[in-house]
């Protein structure tokens, strides 16, 4: 069911870091399973539609140039219910300086911008990503 999956980017930083085993493995770990993953170098294009809520804001050209510079993997995640919130309870708060030890952020990360992983923020958003990424994904 669309509503248990979730979209997970592991970024340009994870991949250079060699971080994205430690990533994925703390998922599947948790229970969840990966159903896609695919690793892409993403254009500007699709970064407008995956963060459009952010297109114009001040840190959105250095988010762009950021997520643009390299690899990311991109992944859906599946689980019993909620996986969204699972997934987000388990990376932390979006600055790694204030993300709890023990998230992903937390743990792995110092940069506001580069902060290794993305997850979506509700159920629909978590499908309205997954559709941009992998829209043949049944
Ligand atoms: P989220 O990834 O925790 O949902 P959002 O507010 O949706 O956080 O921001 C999207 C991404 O943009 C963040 O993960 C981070 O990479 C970057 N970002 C967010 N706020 C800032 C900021 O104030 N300065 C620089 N980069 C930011
Ligand atoms: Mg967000």
């Amino acid at each position: 069911m669309a509503v248990n999956r979730t979209l997970v980017i592991c970024k340009p930083d994870a991949v250079e870091r060699g971080q994205v085993g430690e990533i994925i493995g703390r998922f599947e770990r948790k229970g969840l399973q990966l159903v896609a993953a695919e690793l892409r170098t993403l254009g500007p294009d699709v970064l407008a539609l995956h963060y459009a809520e952010h297109v114009g804001k001040d840190f959105y050209d250095d988010l762009v140039a950021f997520m643009g510079r390299g690899p990311v993997l991109v992944a859906v995640v599946e689980g019993p219910h909620d996986t969204w919130s699972v997934v987000r309870q388990m990376l932390g708060a979006t600055d790694p300086m204030k993300a709890a030890p023990g998230t992903i952020r937390g743990d792995l990360g110092t940069e506001v911008t580069e902060n290794l992983v993305h997850g979506s923020d509700s159920a629909e958003s978590a499908r309205r990503e997954v559709a941009i990424f992998f829209p043949g994904l049944q």
